[in-house]
């Protein structure tokens, strides 16, 4: 059995990933959504079983809105629920994907009104940041182009950054803006904000307060993940992570399933950038459970973060640094693999119980009955889905 040592003990007791309320919503593609008894219906029955993931893991101290999907009539209310289940809330995500309106565009729309209604769903998204307390404004944005010609990408881009210089005014001294980047759909043939490069040039040319967003699944096939992630930490312009695990597209799918390999090496470039529990680099998942129950999917997605972090902790730096001087290739690529390939389940199943928490959460949230109780009690009502 693997050991950790106890300063990597401490800080993986500092670990906190944020989960998106969309992932407790019925979700499925664009074939079929297939759902499951006990769904959550609003923002507090997914705030409640958002809950049950920190319950179980210790790990997942927030939750992410969505807006409009997560809209209540008082955030007071919502925001004391959160408290009384042991959860805060955290990002506000804007969304301008799904108003006929933004057919076109929205932040990069050629109509001045557009613009505005766009611009205006942002102040309105800051509002209930200051009344949620959260700290970061996460702003996707669906806008593109399907055909070579269909749009002045040139202009496009100028109109994006006044919109978002508009917006970025609005912020209050400690809230934040991050913008996430996609390299395709829902428009085929050109994105507005494609690449890291182009958030971090929009996002420059804002301020401090403005961050781009790394979704892990939004880049092409064969991406160096990590190398985007060392140059961000290193331009100080890394605030936030989308976790999940894509094989082909923006799958979605549960970090660490496709490549934990991967995963692990993003971390280390965390580790290495300072990145790592710093308050300014803010971990999440964005993910959706289609086929799998959603709880236990977000309970195994934050697992899968905690270990491959235990693991990218356990790189023997000094000797990978030795091994880096003097040239020595196969021995500092063996010190690297070395802590990839250590087992750390059994070590932090250890710790975890020390801590009080179940030592197999899976098993505990299984055995606790959760599930069967939400399907009965949640009778009636529309259940959410990704989109409402
Ligand atoms: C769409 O690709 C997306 O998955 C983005 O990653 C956003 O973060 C998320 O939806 C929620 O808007
Ligand atoms: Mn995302
Ligand atoms: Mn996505």
């Amino acid at each position: 059995m693997s050991t950790i040592p106890t300063d990597i003990l401490s800080e993986l007791e500092l670990q906190s990933i944020e989960l998106p309320s969309w992932a407790f919503g019925n979700s499925g593609t664009r074939f079929k959504v297939f759902t499951t008894p006990g769904t959550p219906r609003d923002p507090f029955e997914k705030i409640a079983d958002a809950a049950q993931v920190h319950r179980y893991t210790a790990l997942a101290p927030t939750v992410a809105l969505h807006i409009p999907w997560d809209k209540v009539d008082d955030y007071d209310v919502l925001r004391t629920h959160a408290e009384d289940h042991g959860v805060a809330l955290g990002t506000i995500n804007s969304n301008t994907f799904q108003d006929d309106d933004y057919k076109f565009g929205a932040l990069t729309h050629e109509d001045p009104a557009v613009r505005r209604k766009a611009i205006d769903h942002h102040f309105e998204c800051i509002d209930i940041m200051h009344k949620t307390g959260s700290r970061d404004l996460k702003i996707w944005l669906a806008e593109g182009s399907n055909y070579p010609g269909q749009a002045d990408l040139r202009g496009r881009q100028d109109r994006l950054h006044e919109s978002l210089a508009t917006i970025y005014e609005r912020l209050g001294d400690d809230q934040r803006l991050v913008l996430e980047y996609k390299f395709f759909e829902p428009a085929f043939y050109h994105t507005d904000v494609p690449d890291w490069g182009t958030s971090y040039a929009q996002v420059a040319a804002l301020g401090d307060k403005a961050m781009v967003c790394l979704d892990t699944g939004h880049h092409a096939p064969g991406t160096n993940i990590e190398f985007i992630v060392m140059q961000l930490l290193r331009l100080g312009k890394l605030g936030s992570f989308d976790f999940n695990s894509r094989f082909y597209a923006d799958d979605d799918l549960i970090v660490g399933a496709a490549d934990p390999f991967q995963l692990f090496r993003i971390i280390f470039e965390v580790i290495r950038g300072g990145g790592f529990n710093h308050p300014d680099v803010a971990f999440m998942l964005d993910q959706c459970h289609n086929v799998e129950d959603k709880i236990p999917g977000q309970i195994r997605s934050v697992l899968n973060v905690q270990e491959m972090t235990a693991r990218a902790l356990l790189v023997d730096t000094e000797a990978l640094r030795a091994a880096q001087v003097s040239g020595d290739v196969l021995e500092a690529n063996r010190i690297f693999m070395d802590a990839f390939y250590t087992d750390v389940r059994p070590a932090l199943a250890e710790w975890r119980e020390s801590r009080g928490l179940p030592a197999d959460p899976m098993a505990a949230f299984a055995a606790s009955g959760y599930l069967a109780k939400i399907a009965a009690d949640r009778v009636g009502g529309v259940q959410a889905g990704w989109g409402a």
